[in-house]
């Protein structure tokens, strides 16, 4: 890298120092990859910088991340390609370039904030480096986020082949597998791996001379005898398939079959999912401060996790009724919905339940109001460890398996699971620090509202503990070529006058699994699906659109006979409605193809308990008038009854209308799927997940909602087109269905997190994967870093 770098030094040497002179002009000591790239190609645009254009030098400057300016020395940091860094220091003047540490580059950064003196100050630098010296890593790019095959791989050819034990621990992991202290799979009658061998050929022959029908129960005396106990199947051909499963990998393992054998293994009974913040509930609590599709989220999943479970249970013979339990905060002043109950069932299962668990102060009693999610750190460890023993109480013992959600819910998750010694899996949802530009940096200015110094230190303890980590896109791990990944901005940052991390998280960890989301097809489904619609709510719904202006809507809409232009989410500024807005409202060519419909947060801004949300609703008034929307644009208050949003999407797309997702970061996004399900082309941000969803051109569009103007046109243009050929929208619409259907349903997500959370319990029983030396470590990150922070944080 640097050898190109200093030929084009070289080469180059006036045009470049010329470029650098305005790099430098623009008077700021940090510059963004926007900065460097905008400023670079405006100047190949002149004829000074025209010689540059087509050199190798493009390539470096787009993909310089930052730069750090301290004439006549300038740090840039590069990002090669999908997860690879590099750091380099160049002197503007002599025109030489070197690479640095990583270390010596946050460094740089830090002297931003505090001058040079921060070179004297002793600074804690985290390296999770040496811990996994001994650990497998992953090489490829493109194996990022399918990390149990690289495990699989990795680990069945090493403990298989090479050392040649692994037949034996799998042996011992059978023979000691008890499910509610019933022992499970084999008997003490096969003391050792011959006899297992020899066993096995038994019930074979004997299996296969009786009739396909025959069942467990039919062979249970004999197989007992032999060694088995249940497990292995309900009907005799199941029994044989695992029996034969097993048989082959004694004989020759393959990583293939030692996943399938695994996933078949009765394991999981009982789940734990954590998700403290917000207002947990099944209704009435969508588009609430901090409440979200992280809770729709978790109640699809829930819905799904059960169903998969009760049929492989099924399948393995067993008649064992599988317990789900969300965990929450118990908030007594629940404004209306049922936050203040300790125990709800969950609708659509049979067994899952709520169970909340308040917050206390350091008297002990429960505080009563919602607190937001920035402010909940110091609240947590009571909160884990009273959480540890309701849940077991209510369990009757410790669940089988802990999921974490969000920063706060995964950070319990991992004090649970090392409580418990239980697996445990991360999901982030939306990881903060890629939302606000140089939160880690500038920490202290965000120090009263957001508190991200608690964040990302609970981000990291929890990432480094997780047994395993789900994410619904491969860029919210690495990225992009162009973008850099939610995980990935956790691998080295600095946060001066706290500590400097050089190694925090390693997209190419094995522990990454992308494993999407869907939509609940029971309430999300194609507008074209006539039988299935909601008609007698379309009365309802074309009064909450065209209706008079009344006590929960804004503005109105004169000519029903356009198509909608339809947006709907919490009113968060990262969600940039208003922006939205703004564009519809400054584009004459949109505002005469369409009308707008906005859905989200309150019309009167003293309804709302949220900073955020409230100048939201302020800004959202004033560009009504300043625009003069009205006869043009409604916007309605946020929706809470699934079934009325579900056919609300369906209600537009029969306008021939489209779904807009003008968000400036979003980490997935579900009214994406659940708008593309419905059938309505959507248009949603190219940043954080929208870019992996759609097929920009074939299943909706991206937009750059740095470019709201841009967006507009196209949205105008694409309605224009279909106005004069509606075969435009229907091929889009088709488009969207087809890609929802084939990459995001919850029946393939619950598959794949129960088989996932079989294999990583499996390998955490046989290998030292839960990383003692690493947990040792983040024991003392947590006691010595986290709590004193979460600690300042006033309690109330
Ligand atoms: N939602 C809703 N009513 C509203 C706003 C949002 O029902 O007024 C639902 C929406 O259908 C989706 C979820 O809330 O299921 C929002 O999830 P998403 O992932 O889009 O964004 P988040 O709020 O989690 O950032
Ligand atoms: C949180 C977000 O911000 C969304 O982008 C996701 O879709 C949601 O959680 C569910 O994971």
């Amino acid at each position: 890298m640097t050898t190109r770098l200093d030929e084009m030094l070289g080469a180059h040497r006036r045009e470049i120092q010329h470029l650098f002179r305005q790099y430098i002009g623009l008077d700021r000591p940090l510059l963004l990859r926007s900065d460097l790239v905008d400023a670079y190609e405006s100047f190949c645009e002149t004829p000074a910088g025209r010689p540059l254009a087509d050199t190798p030098f493009t390539p470096i400057i787009h993909a310089a991340q930052e730069a750090v300016l301290f004439p006549p020395l300038i740090y840039l940091s590069i990002r090669l390609g999908v997860a690879g860094w590099s750091y380099v220091e160049i002197h503007a003047d002599e025109m030489r370039s070197h690479e640095i540490s990583v270390s010596e580059f946050l460094r740089t950064k830090e002297r931003v904030i505090h001058g040079s003196s921060a070179d004297d100050d002793w600074v804690v630098e985290i390296d999770l480096r040496p811990f996994e010296r001994g650990f497998p890593k992953m090489r490829e790019t493109r194996s990022i986020g399918r990390g149990v095959e690289f495990l699989n791989r990795h680990l069945s050819s090493r403990l298989f082949a090479d050392i040649g034990r692994g037949d034996q621990r799998l042996f011992d992991f059978l023979k000691v597998h008890e499910v509610r202290g019933k022992q499970m799979m084999l008997n003490g009658q096969i003391r050792d791996l011959d006899g297992l061998r020899e066993a096995l050929g038994t019930a074979h022959d004997y299996l296969r001379t009786l009739r396909p029908n025959s069942e467990w129960t039919d062979v249970e005396r004999d197989l007992v005898t032999l060694g088995f106990e249940p497990g292995w199947g309900r009907t005799v051909p199941q029994v044989l398939e695992t029996m034969g499963l097993l048989s082959d990998i004694l004989e020759a393992p393959s990583p293939h079959i030692l996943e399938h054998f695994l996933s078949r293994i009765p394991m999981i009974f009982s789940i734990a999912i954590i998700s403290p913040h917000g207002y947990f509930g099944q209704a009435d609590v969508l588009g609430k401060p901090d409440t979200g599709g992280q809770v729709v989220y978790i109640l699809d999943q829930v819905r799904a996790l059960e169903r998969a479970m009760r049929q492989s249970i099924h399948d393995q013979g067993l008649d064992i009724e599988p317990q789900i339990l969300v965990l929450t905060r118990l908030i007594p002043e629940s404004e209306g919905t049922t936050c203040s109950q300790r125990i709800e069932r969950i609708h659509g299962t049979e067994y899952a339940r709520i169970l909340r668990i308040p917050f206390r102060d350091l008297d002990g009693a429960v505080i009563r109001h919602w607190i937001s999610r920035f402010q909940i750190w110091p609240h947590l460890e009571r909160f884990a460890h009273d959480a540890a023993t309701e849940m077991v109480a209510e369990l009757g013992e410790p669940p089988d398996f802990i999921i974490g959600n969000y920063s706060d819910g995964n950070l319990v998750a991992s004090m649970l699971s090392s409580i418990l010694g239980v697996t445990q899996c991360n999901i982030a949802h939306a990881l903060e620090k890629t939302k606000y530009l140089h939160s880690d940096l500038y920490w202290k200015d965000h120090e009263a509202d957001h508190h991200f110094d608690c964040q990302y230190t609970a981000d990291l303890i929890s990432m480094n503990t997780a047994d395993f980590i789900i994410t619904s896109t491969y860029q919210e791990i690495a990225g992009t070529r162009n973008s850099v990944g939610q995980y990935e901005s956790y691998r080295s940052f600095t946060m001066p006058g706290l500590y400097r991390v050089l190694a925090g998280i390693d997209t190419f960890d094995p522990k990454f699994n992308i494993v999407a989301p869907g939509a609940d097809a029971e309430i999300f489904f194609p507008y074209h699906a006539t039988e299935l619609r909601l008609i007698e709510l379309h009365d309802e719904i074309r009064d909450m659109v065209f209706g008079k202006e009344r006590e929960d809507a804004h503005g109105s809409i004169r000519d029903p006979d356009k198509p909608l232009v339809f947006a709907m989410s919490r009113l968060d500024r990262i969600k940039n409605m208003t922006g939205l807005v703004e564009w519809f409202g400054r584009s004459p060519e949109l505002r005469r193809e369409a009308n707008l419909f906005v859905v989200g947060g309150f019309i009167d801004p003293a309804r709302s308990s949220d900073t955020d949300e409230r100048s939201q609703i302020e800004r959202m008034h004033s560009l009504f008038e300043e625009l003069e929307l009205d006869g043009q644009a409604r916007w309605l208050v946020m929706q809470s009854n699934k079934s009325l949003v579900g056919e609300l999407y369906r209600f537009v797309a029969d306008t021939g209308g489209i779904f807009v997702q003008p968000a400036l970061f979003e980490a997935f996004g579900l009214t994406v799927i659940e708008a593309m399900t419905s059938g309505l082309p959507t248009f949603a941000t190219c940043y954080g997940g929208p870019l992996e969803t759609i097929e920009h051109g074939v299943s909706g569009f991206h937009l750059d909602p740095n470019h709201g103007d841009e967006a507009a046109a196209r949205m105008a243009a694409f309605l224009e087109e279909c106005r004069k050929d509606p075969d435009t929208w229907r091929r889009i619409s088709t488009g969207a269905i087809e890609r929802v259907e084939s990459r995001y349903t919850w029946e393939l997500y619950a598959e794949r997190l129960l088989a996932l959370s079989r294999i990583y319990g499996f390998w955490k029983f046989i290998s030292n994967i839960e990383r003692e030396e690493t947990s040792r470590y983040l024991q003392m990150f947590y006691g010595l870093m986290f709590r004193p922070l979460a600690q300042r944080i006033d309690r109330r």
